[in-house]
């Protein structure tokens, strides 16, 4: 990605932008530029590809953490957008991101897949931080602008930031599933976190039995009243509908098309030794995404030669993630022994079964991977979407390919025509990746392109615009004299 230069704000226009991001990270990252010297670029992420435009356009503010312990850099401009930095000690960092968003509200969130820990020593950090990004949108917010409020780092902050804020209109978007109120219900922090959600004008999650779920919880734990309308509570409208997030299909296109990239793919099929089948996984290496259930099938489908260790690779990209909890650190482990078991009995010289990269690629190489896969395996536990799914259909732009998909990723209820597993079943599984291995074109065919279709109608822009258009519409309710 190019990168962009950056300025620093001298004088901070403080309570007059109409349009506010807040998000755990801010939208770049720390680089070193050609002659080396520290600088910083637009990270890659969905999500900001998706609000770069509308944010230039309506010069919006975003509030993140810049992703390092200690004091935070002072306002700036970057890109077109104005970035404001939050600080966190390293307490905090441990405390309030490692601890209650990935320690406790991840796992939970997932099936509790993994058992959550409970501390309220991070609770307090959490709620610590959750004011200081609220107080940090009541500065900067102009009167009745629009806030959007992202993801499980952030949940008190609606609440907090109407108590501040009452002229503002509030958006909240969760990145992950929303659980069962039996999962939901562990928390200790249960009630506190369902106000602070219900804060915002409008919530939005990516999957309808989260909405459900968030609804029934409201009605249980807090007796809010929930009608086709909306939920009613403490005297206000709130509305929680389905957002699913997508990509910028446009751009992953272009990447398809390239011929450097279509060039590359071709040469990653010669470098894996030209074999039948490779089957493509890329995740960031994190328990929720089913790495073990998937290489246990891969394994048993090499062992019973219904793939033949001869002629097929498995590619699995796990790109390092929250390195520094130990549940990751135990995972890395378990893959490594399972991935040098299956090459110890299944490899040749010089042949791999299977390629295992813990590393981080440029879009571009990404692209020219999903072009060499015969078959995506995309079997996450639980995942509030996946994106790498809808990449990769997006990218095969002559409908070739085969997704296999865990029906446990919110991708499930749009791309319908994958071959649909159930990841804990390992025998579907093994079915699945064995069905999506033999499909012929036509078969191929017959399931992407509806797919395909679905995304070009349904792209990250459709998304953004959707929520914003959404909240933008919402009548507000409250008057602008209450300004702070
Ligand atoms: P993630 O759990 O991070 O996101 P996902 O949706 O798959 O999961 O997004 C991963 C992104 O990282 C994709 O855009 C992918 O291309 C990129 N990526 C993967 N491997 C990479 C590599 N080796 N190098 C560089 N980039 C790589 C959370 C939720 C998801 C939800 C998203 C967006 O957990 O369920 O879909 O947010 O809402």
């Amino acid at each position: 990605m190019a990168e962009v230069s950056h300025t620093a704000l001298t004088q901070v226009p403080g309570g007059t932008y109409d349009l506010i991001v807040l998000a755990n990270r801010l939208p770049v990252d720390h680089a070193v530029d050609e002659n080396g010297r520290p600088c910083r670029r637009r990270s890659p992420g969905g999500l900001v590809t998706a609000l770069h435009p509308i944010m230039k356009r309506r010069s919006g503010a975003w509030i993140g953490w810049h992703g390092r312990p200690g004091p935070a850099p002072a306002p700036f401009v970057h890109d077109g957008i104005h970035l404001h930095p939050i600080a966190l000690t390293g307490d905090e960092v441990d405390g309030y991101y490692e601890g209650q968003s990935n320690g406790t509200i991840w796992p939970l969130y997932h099936d509790a897949v993994e058992q959550p820990q409970f501390h309220r020593v991070w609770q307090d950090r959490y709620r610590a931080v959750n004011r200081r990004f609220a107080e940090a949108a009541a500065r900067v917010a102009a009167p009745g602008a629009l806030v959007w409020v992202h993801d499980y780092h952030l949940q008190l902050v609606p609440g907090m930031l109407r108590e501040l804020r009452p002229d503002l209109r509030i958006g909240f978007f969760l990145h992950i599933p929303f659980p069962p109120v039996e999962l939901f219900c562990q928390m200790p922090m249960r009630e506190e976190i369902m106000r602070g959600l219900l804060g915002a004008d409008l919530v939005g999650f990516q999957h309808p039995q989260a909405t459900r779920n968030f609804r029934t919880l409201a009605a249980d734990l807090l007796g809010a009243k929930v009608t086709d309308r909306g939920i009613w509570y403490d005297g206000r409208d709130v509305a929680a509908d389905t957002f699913p997030i997508s990509i910028d299909v446009a751009e992953q296109q272009r990447l398809a098309l390239d011929p450097a990239v279509r060039a590359r793919a071709a040469e990653i099929r010669r470098e894996l030794g030209d074999p039948r089948t490779i089957v493509l996984a890329v995740d960031r290496l994190d328990y929720t995404k089913g790495i073990e259930c998937r290489l246990r099938a891969y394994e048993e489908l090499l062992s019973e030669r219904r793939l033949d260790p001869a002629q097929t690779v498995l590619v699995q990209v796990a790109v390092p993630t929250r390195q520094q909890i130990d549940q990751y650190q135990a995972l890395r482990e378990r893959v490594e022994r399972a991935v040098s078991r299956i090459n110890g009995e299944y490899a040749g010289i010089g042949r791999l079964s299977v390629h295992y990269v813990h590393q981080s690629f440029d879009r571009a190489e990404l692209a020219a991977l999903y072009l060499a896969a015969d078959v995506m395996a995309v079997t996450p536990l639980r995942d509030g979407m996946n994106l790498v799914a809808k990449e990769y259909v997006a990218t095969r732009t002559d409908g070739t390919g085969a997704l296999v998909l865990s029906e446990f990723a919110g991708a499930a209820a749009e791309l319908e025509e994958a071959w649909q597993v159930n990841p804990h079943d390992i025998d579907g599984l093994k079915d699945g990746i064995a069905d999506a291995a033999e499909a012929d074109v036509a078969e191929q065919r017959r399931r992407m392109d509806p797919m395909r279709a679905h995304l070009h109608a349904h792209d990250v822009n459709r998304w953004a615009t959707g929520f914003m258009g959404r909240l933008d519409r919402l009548s507000r309710r409250w008057p602008r004299s209450a300004a702070a």
